[in-house]
């Protein structure tokens, strides 16, 4: 090895790719800025909005199990991570969601009814209500990445300072797309947020078998554009994090990479069983660190927490996701035949094939 080699070796090592992680609120609830003004006004309202998503979730969880809605993929534990990211927006950005995203669908101004019917499989279920730029739930995994930099570049190109914010998961970062749309936003300088919600699993696959990288956030550098790495669970952190990356790419200074370091309790989705992967007693541990209930901690140090209001306001939510599974099956069904609908312009030759059977079967 020559000397010059050696000593660059050196400096390589001592080069800092630390990305430490953001907190506002530490899981006991206290401060971790004394200094910092921490708006209880707004963070009362964020428990309310958590407590919302995690009451919406799991009755589509027993939804599901009374085969009154398909197969459902749970998000509790990422209410601060989605609710922290969306509260930053503005109506006219745009929304690309995967199918793990409801709280920050909701939160933007996604109706729990339309949710619902999306998860029963209703192409109406995909349409956001009148104004609101949210796409329909991505499934294919990061594909959503690249739509969020063409519509963000787009808006740049004419001239408007929207911003589009695209939701994945920490296996959507080992997907080439993932790269690619880091890339062209880097080179191109779209006003795009580029959000990770790391809840340690794709499926059944821990992050630690899946990447070699310390952090999602360090992906961020062989890009040039910043990458922030954030306690997901402290919503007042997220939501401090995405008011400066939205500030930033409105007033066009580029991309921003988020890590959301964060949790998620249930199964992947409703059709599997994460026994088989993983230790039960650890999301008992995690409890600890839960979001409601470190923001609970806060507000009661800060004496803000009512018990009675808190229960006024369960109970309305409760009687708000009532109406909302009530409007929903109430709805008509659905024209199966819709399914041969919105992809194509023309169908292929195949799917033309497929449609006249199934049609032969549904009048037969
Ligand atoms: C392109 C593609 N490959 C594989 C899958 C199958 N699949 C569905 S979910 C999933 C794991 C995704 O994990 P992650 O990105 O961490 O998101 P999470 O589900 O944890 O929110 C995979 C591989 C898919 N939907 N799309």
């Amino acid at each position: 090895m020559t000397t010059s080699l050696s000593s660059y070796l050196d400096q390589l090592e001592r080069m800092d790719h630390d990305y430490p992680l953001l907190r506002m609120i530490q899981p006991d609830g206290s401060k971790a800025f004394a200094e910092d003004d921490y708006d209880v006004t707004l963070l009362l309202s964020f428990y309310k909005q958590m407590l919302r998503a995690r009451m919406f979730d799991r009755k589509a969880i027993n939804l599901q199990r009374q085969g009154r809605i398909g197969t459902y993929a749970p998000f509790e534990g990422q209410e601060a991570a989605q609710i922290g990211s969306a509260s930053a927006l503005q109506q006219g950005d745009w929304m690309f969601p995967t199918y793990r995203d409801h709280a920050a669908t909701m939160t933007y101004g996604h109706s729990l009814e339309t949710i619902f019917r999306y998860w029963k499989g209703r192409i109406d279920g995909c349409v956001p209500p009148a104004g609101l730029n949210i796409l329909p739930p991505s499934v294919p995994i990061a594909t959503q990445l690249l739509h969020a930099v063409g519509a963000s570049w787009a808006e740049r190109l004419k001239g408007q300072d929207r911003v589009a914010i695209a939701y994945f998961g920490d296996g959507a970062t080992s997907e080439g797309d993932f790269h690619e749309g880091l890339n062209f936003g880097s080179a191109f300088n779209t006003p795009t947020i580029f959000f990770c919600q790391n809840n340690h699993f794709a499926i059944s696959v821990p992050i630690h078998k899946q990447m070699k990288s310390r952090t999602i956030a360090q992906k961020a550098f062989a890009y040039d554009i910043e990458g922030i790495r954030v306690d997901g669970n402290d919503v007042l952190a997220v939501y401090k994090v995405m008011e400066y990356a939205v500030e930033k790419a409105r007033r066009g200074d580029g991309p921003t990479l988020i890590e959301a370091v964060t949790w998620r309790y249930g199964a992947h989705t409703t059709a599997d069983d994460p026994t088989k992967y993983r230790d039960q007693s650890i999301n008992e541990e995690r409890r600890d660190e839960d979001c409601l209930l470190r923001l609970e901690r806060f507000l009661r140090q800060e004496g803000v927490f009512d018990e009675q209001q808190i229960e006024d306001a369960t109970h309305e939510i409760a009687m708000e996701i009532d109406e909302a599974v009530e409007r929903f099956e109430r709805a008509e069904e659905p024209n199966p035949n819709d399914m041969f609908d919105h992809v194509f312009e023309d169908l292929t030759p195949s799917l033309r094939e497929q449609h006249q059977q199934f049609q032969k079967e549904v009048t037969s």
